[in-house]
């Protein structure tokens, strides 16, 4: 009897495997219109959401699907485990790095066929792996190239560009950097939309929340303050453009930022945040930092006001991110990316926003 019982739990787990491997294969049928995919090489997430929101309207524009690429720290972080798949579906077709390689990647991109793209003149030699994060980021999909060639139409006119790289020729498009500028055009930040928390990082943000705030009212603060920073912000004054900075000035309009927008004195921020709590009420702020998130600071200038200071230090940047997405007033950083990542996800879901040394 026992063996009889054994025999059918095997049965039955060989029956499961065959139906998710089909229901796989299904779901991932080849498509005649090509693929594309690019490293997100650039800076560290703010900078790499910027690409990939550019990349994702670029795929659209030359009607290829879009391989979703993996964030990358010091490992590639397939896209799932921070954001759902299924939005960025309403907006174009979409396949996840990791099952293309898996499902279609052998028959349709195999090893001996695989060319890589770089910007640059023709000719002009193409090291798509060579250097970190780009040699980790292709093995960690377990790519290899064959072939590189240079264009100069990276992210131009989607016409020369199917001229340059035809489907037929290439089927696959592997770029060595994302088809996008930094920071990103003004014409794509409404797809902030489509990138939504996965289930864990919204159900850790709404846990910290719910034990430390409740569902009183929140001011989220982000204070960018490190060493790296502060280098960063020693030559930003009167430029018209610097790192995310059109997320307060916006696009071409002459406006120039200021060294107190980039690293605001510390009583610029007491003042803007005690106005925020004056105006909503609020008897919480969460503070988001890389360094010193300003706590005693904080807490003895709104002593009267009875606020509490919350300051977390994360394991994952994203759980801050989530959860200043989620606060009632944001006051954040013109300059940082990271910044602008909670100030997009808030613009597209009506949610105000503020920055330091800037109205
Ligand atoms: O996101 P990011 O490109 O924004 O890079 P910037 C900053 C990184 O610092 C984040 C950490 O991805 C986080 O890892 N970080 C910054 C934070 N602020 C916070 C915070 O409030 N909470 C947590 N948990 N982590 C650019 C970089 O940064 O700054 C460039 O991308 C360069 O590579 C430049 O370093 C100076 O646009 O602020």
């Amino acid at each position: 009897m026992p063996v009889h019982k054994m025999t059918c739990w095997v049965g039955l787990t060989v029956l499961l495997l065959c139906i998710v491997s089909e229901t796989t294969s299904q779901d991932n049928q080849w498509d005649d219109r090509g693929y594309i995919i690019f490293c997100l090489c650039m800076g560290r997430f703010g900078n790499q959401a910027e690409h990939f929101l550019g990349g994702l309207a670029f795929a659209k524009k030359i009607d290829r699907t879009l391989i979703v690429p993996p964030f990358r720290t010091y490992k590639n972080i397939e896209f799932d485990e921070w954001f759902k798949l299924e939005p960025l579906k309403e907006y174009h077709r979409v396949i996840l790095a990791k099952d293309f390689m898996r499902d279609l990647a052998p028959t349709y991109w195999p090893p001996g066929n695989r060319t890589g793209v770089c910007y640059g003149k023709p000719g002009r030699e193409c090291q798509m792996k060579e250097g970190n994060p780009f040699g980790p980021f292709w093995d960690g999909l377990g790519v290899d190239f064959d072939k590189t060639i240079s264009t100069e139409a990276y992210y131009g006119d989607p016409d020369v560009w199917k001229e340059l790289l035809p489907v037929d020729k290439y089927p696959v498009v592997a770029l060595r950097g994302a088809p996008a500028p930094f920071p990103i055009a003004e014409e794509n930040i409404p797809l902030a939309k489509y990138l939504q928390w996965s289930d864990s990082i919204e159900e850790e943000a709404n846990s910290h929340i719910q034990k430390l705030i409740g569902k009183e009212k929140f001011i989220g603060i982000h204070l960018r303050n490190g060493i790296d920073w502060q280098n960063a912000c020693e030559h930003v004054e009167g430029n018209e453009n610097y790192m995310a900075s059109p997320q307060c000035l916006g696009y071409g309009r002459g406006k120039k930022v200021t060294y107190k927008m980039c690293f605001p004195p510390r009583e610029e921020i007491l003042r803007l945040t005690k106005n925020a709590v004056l105006r909503t009420k609020a008897k919480h702020i969460y503070v988001a930092t890389d360094k010193n998130p300003m706590k005693e600071d904080l807490e003895n200038h709104l002593k009267s006001l009875k606020v509490k200071v919350h300051h977390l230090d994360p394991w994952l940047p994203q759980i801050d991110l989530a959860i200043l997405g989620k606060s009632d007033v944001f006051i954040g950083n013109c300059i940082s990316s990271f910044t602008s990542f909670v100030s997009r996800q808030r613009l597209v879901e009506n949610k105000p926003t503020q920055f330091w040394g800037f109205s």
